[in-house]
């Protein structure tokens, strides 16, 4: 007792690195088990905002012990980078652990993910070009490179040799680019691997030995559940799983460890990169979130798709997911319209849905059905109390509550730590 894992209900950024933080000194460990440098983690404490990428957002708790865990896959020039970004800051991140068997992102894996995004045209997924598709695709392919290989440095060369024979067929023939030098390749890896070792454990046992003293373990989700590879909108998804069975997978705990499970919620929906949202809005509301609610991508800066509220969407992520617990994020950004409206089904071709679609083409061609809630104009950044806040604010968290099918815990009403209203 207990393991918490937080899961992005919707298509990410909806404030997990936030809820991550707001949990604080509560957590003993704080472990990534998902995604790469593709996340982008913000949070901001005393005026200052970190946006964290590799580390887990427990990092800037000094009795919170960061983990990486197996499931993660590791560009270590980026992760050194982060380190020392933050160190200039006066963070400390020497009592990382990173697991022996989280693959590693090399630089041509980066390459083959932009490549690919060019070659694939109008067909693109719309990625965020760090390669974290194609790390997860050799360890899939059982062709990839884990961080205890920088410790065998024989094994690590024959590892690099192979990947590289079939992607420099692949970048020569079908890209018509340059061969990469697996020399060069593995030389920058073994340049890492003196500064990695101390940090480098059996991330399985040392999360199970906590646990069974007692200590509070915070599995920190990245992406979100419909950017899942197996339950997400695919292929316009994430490598890897995101949901919260992806904690144990992407640590090495059982699934009786896991004691809740906390699906972050923003009050309206948001999308980077390719793919399906029935409630995207390409028009001045759509424009006015964005800009409102600062929905630029925290890795790659490109604009996100806005929309109102889908509640199909995050009702399938917490049956998927079990959710005990619904966490609330920028509701303040929602102060101001008139009425707001809620998606609350959704017309496939003439067939009304209460569900999300089996299908992904049905997925494709729903409308949105809406409900249209009582908007407010009282600025709500400063309610630390439900009770503060207006009725037709409650009104909104209130009906939210009910179409998501679990208990709204926590309600975001700012980017600060400070801004936020506990429920239960
Ligand atoms: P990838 O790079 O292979 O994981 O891309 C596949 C899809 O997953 C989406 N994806 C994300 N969606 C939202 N937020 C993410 N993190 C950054 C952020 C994104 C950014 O915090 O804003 O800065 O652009 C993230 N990471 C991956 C991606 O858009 C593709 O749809
Ligand atoms: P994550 O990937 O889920 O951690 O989310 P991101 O950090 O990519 O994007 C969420 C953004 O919303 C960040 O800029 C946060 O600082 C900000 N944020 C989080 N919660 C709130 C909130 O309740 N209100 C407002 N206005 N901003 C918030
Ligand atoms: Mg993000």
């Amino acid at each position: 007792m207990p393991g918490i894992v937080i899961v992005g209900s919707q298509w990410g950024d909806e404030g997990k690195g936030k809820a991550t933080d707001q949990l604080g000194d509560r957590v003993d460990f704080c472990v990534r088990y998902s995604g790469g440098n593709n996340a982008g983690h913000t949070i901001v404490v005393n005026g200052e905002r970190y946006a964290l990428h590799l580390l887990p957002s427990g990092i800037l708790n000094r009795n919170t012990v960061p983990v990486i865990g197996n499931g993660v896959v590791v560009d270590l020039d980026v992760l050194f980078q982060e380190i020392e970004g933050l160190a200039a800051r006066g963070v400390d991140a020497s009592h990382l652990l990173v697991s022996a068997n989280a693959h590693i992102i090399a630089s041509f894996h980066q390459t083959i993910d932009k490549v690919t995004e060019r070659f694939l045209g109008k067909a693109k997924i719309g990625t965020t070009g760090r390669g974290v598709g194609p790390a997860y695709a050799d360890k899939v392919n059982r062709i990839g490179i884990r961080i205890q290989d920088l410790f065998d440095e024989s094994i690590l060369r024959q590892k690099v040799e192979a990947s590289l024979e079939q992607k420099n067929h692949l970048l020569v023939k079908v890209y018509n680019r340059r061969a990469l030098d697996p020399v060069q390749v593995t030389e920058h890896l073994l340049s890492h691997a003196d500064r990695i070792k101390p940090h480098v454990t059996d991330v399985s046992r040392v999360l199970n030995d906590a646990l069974d003293r007692g200590k509070v373990v915070l599995f920190e989700g990245a992406q979100a559940h419909h950017l899942d590879v197996d339950h997400g909108t695919y292929p316009y998804v994430t490598s890897s799983n995101p949901i919260a069975a992806g904690a144990c997978v992407g640590t090495g705990v059982g699934p009786t460890r896991i004691d809740r499970t906390v699906g972050i919620v923003k009050a309206y929906t948001t999308r980077v990169g390719e793919g399906p949202m029935p409630t995207e809005l390409n028009d001045e509301n759509g424009e006015r979130l964005r800009q409102v609610g600062a929905e630029f991508g925290t890795t790659t800066g490109r604009k996100r798709r806005c929309g109102w509220f889908d509640a199909l969407v995050v009702e399938s992520a917490t049956a998927a997911n079990a959710f005990t617990d619904l966490f609330l994020t920028k509701l303040d950004i929602l102060t101001g319209w008139e009425k707001i409206p809620v998606c609350v089904g959704y017309d496939v071709n003439g067939t009304r849905h209460d569900r999300m679609p089996m299908s992904q083409s049905d997925f494709h061609h729903a409308v949105p059905i809406y409900e249209e809630l009582d908007g407010w104009t009282e600025d709500i950044s400063g309610c630390r109390d439900f009770a503060d806040l207006p009725k037709a604010t409650q009104a909104y968290v209130r009906r939210l509550e009910e179409l998501c099918g679990a208990r709204i815990s926590g309600i975001g009403v700012g980017p600060s730590r400070e801004q936020s209203i506990t429920l239960h």
